[in-house]
């Protein structure tokens, strides 16, 4: 079996927008996307969403609800990412600008998809109509999808 790294994704929605962030380091940089990262030892899925949120944007989460799980894999490469995906019930704080990440609200139907991952354009949807979902998406060398499948949960 492949080697699985957990990740977590936390989205936030105000009326008909949705805060995303420029990623200015690391994995997904240049692109837009939510919040999140690795989860640590010793702490659960649901802290470490909350732990990165507040790193990365200095919005401090007290209650979150998790919509979807997604598999990501890439041609050549061992990993599978298994990303946790939130989104944040209550929060307070306004969304700071940090090292790795610059916050900006977008309208629902202005969500800038071509510059965020090849996969987002398919799930989002389901994210937007409320759905909770399960899903995988297989991208090539140039992190373009190759093959995808979400399948929602009752
Ligand atoms: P760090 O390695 O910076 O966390 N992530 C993805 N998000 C989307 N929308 N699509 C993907 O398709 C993703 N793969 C990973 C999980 C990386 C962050 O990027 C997310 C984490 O929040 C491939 O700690």
């Amino acid at each position: 079996m492949k080697k699985k790294k957990i990740l977590t994704l936390c989205l936030f929605r105000k009326d008909e927008k949705i805060l995303l962030g420029m990623k200015k380091r690391g994995f997904g940089a240049g692109r837009w996307n939510g919040f999140g990262g690795k989860v640590e030892v010793g702490e659960t899925i649901e802290e470490a969403a909350c732990r990165e949120v507040l790193e990365e944007i200095s919005v401090s989460v007290s209650e979150i609800e998790k919509f979807a799980t997604i598999d990501f894999s890439f041609e050549g490469k061992e990993e599978v990412l298994e990303v946790h995906f939130f989104t944040a019930l209550k929060w307070t704080g306004e969304p700071e600008e940090s090292e790795e990440m610059r916050p900006e609200w977008f309208e629902i139907d202005e969500i800038p998809f071509k510059k965020m991952w090849d996969g987002d354009k398919y799930w989002y949807p389901l994210y937007l109509a409320g759905k909770k979902f399960k899903g995988k998406f297989h991208f090539d060398e140039r992190d373009k999808v190759l093959e995808y499948e979400l399948n929602e949960e009752k």
